[in-house]
């Protein structure tokens, strides 16, 4: 078996190459070559992550599209992850689709790829994380469409850089979003459908009424914009300033680097307990634990999982 390319490999071999890579990558997740990939990829950050979320059919894809035709208009490079609810498997259009169908196959420098979600409605699958890290290192920007919002390493705040949620006007979204708890998660909410008139004002009021709640000082003040995908197209300008200004202050006195620590970190975890349960991630030392801040995280990880499945192998089940 060939097995994974060097990130240098893949990234000379352009989209073949990627396509192959991640595929790999879902194939054969614990590889040597796949850990050493994700590891290299992993400490060679290019890009910005940009998660785009909301309920079906508020507009994420098309909004997608326009973000994406901005940024190649602009020269940069851009990777799209679409992620499907696990129920359309199987039945129906894939969400990367629509993006697809406006795209240019010829254009090497714009790469899409549809994953499947994990269990719950919105969760990611275990390949997601690994994927957008190689992406990461590949594209000045990494676009993950899905409609879950969430805490959990699972969501997209878990890979994620910076985190848009869209509202659809007139939908009660905004009103249900209070509620859930979660207004704390998204950097940015964007009214879609701004051509709706009344109903978008008021949904912007709502929201920004909402999140007049969340004060902590000196940290990223969310905004509420809106945009219309439709000719000749509104609030496309301003989002893309309002992520360029969440970006530069992640920047800002290293913050984005924590934040993806903290994401590598908290994605181990849940992948430790995952193959190793929850006594397999006690037994494990805090010293062990944090080799997942260092050079090969994704190596380390492995090895992890096998010194406890190890060890518990080696220990009998009763005394004689
Ligand atoms: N009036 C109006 N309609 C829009 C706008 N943007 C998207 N739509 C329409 O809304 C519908 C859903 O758009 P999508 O972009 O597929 O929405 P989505 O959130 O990606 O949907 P799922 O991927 O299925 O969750 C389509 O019929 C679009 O044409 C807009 O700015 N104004
Ligand atoms: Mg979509």
């Amino acid at each position: 078996m060939a097995g994974a390319a060097s990130l240098d490999a893949v990234r000379r071999g352009g989209k073949v190459a990627l396509a192959q890579a991640l595929s790999d990558l879902e194939s054969a997740p614990d590889a040597r070559a796949t850990l050493s990939l994700l590891d290299a990829a992993y400490h060679a950050p290019k890009g910005h992550v940009i998660g785009l979320t909301g309920p079906p059919g508020v507009g994420k894809s098309t909004l997608a599209a326009a973000l994406v035709r901005h940024w190649r208009s602009m020269g940069e490079s851009v990777g799209v992850v679409a992620v499907d609810p696990s129920s359309k498997i199987g039945g129906g259009s894939l969400l990367g689709d629509r993006m697809r169908m406006a795209a240019n196959p010829e254009d090497q420098n714009l790469f899409i790829r549809s994953m499947a979600a994990g269990g719950q409605l919105g969760g990611l699958s275990e390949s997601a994380f690994p994927a957008i890290i190689l992406m990461r290192a590949l594209f000045d920007r990494v676009l993950v469409e899905t409609v879950g919002v969430g805490q959990s390493e699972t969501d997209i705040s878990g890979v994620a850089d910076s985190v848009v949620f869209c509202v659809q006007p007139g939908s009660g979204d905004s009103l249900q979003f209070m509620k859930s708890g979660i207004m704390e998660v998204p950097d940015m909410f964007v009214v879609t459908k701004a051509d709706l008139g009344d109903m978008a004002a008021k949904a912007v009021a709502d929201l920004e009424g909402a999140l007049s709640l969340r004060l902590h000082p000196g940290d990223w003040d969310a905004k509420v914009l809106q945009v219309s995908t439709l000719d000749p197209g509104l609030g496309i300008g301003p989002l893309i300033a309002a992520l360029d200004a969440h970006e530069h202050w992640l920047k800002t006195q290293g913050r984005r680097d924590l934040k993806r620590r903290d994401q590598m970190r908290s994605w181990g975890h849940t992948n430790l307990l995952l193959h190793i349960g929850r006594d397999g991630l006690a037994a494990l030392s805090e010293k062990s634990l944090r080799q997942l801040d260092g050079e090969t995280p994704f190596q380390s990880l492995y090895q992890l999982r096998i010194s406890v499945q190890f060890q518990s192998r080696e220990t009998p089940s009763s005394p004689d």
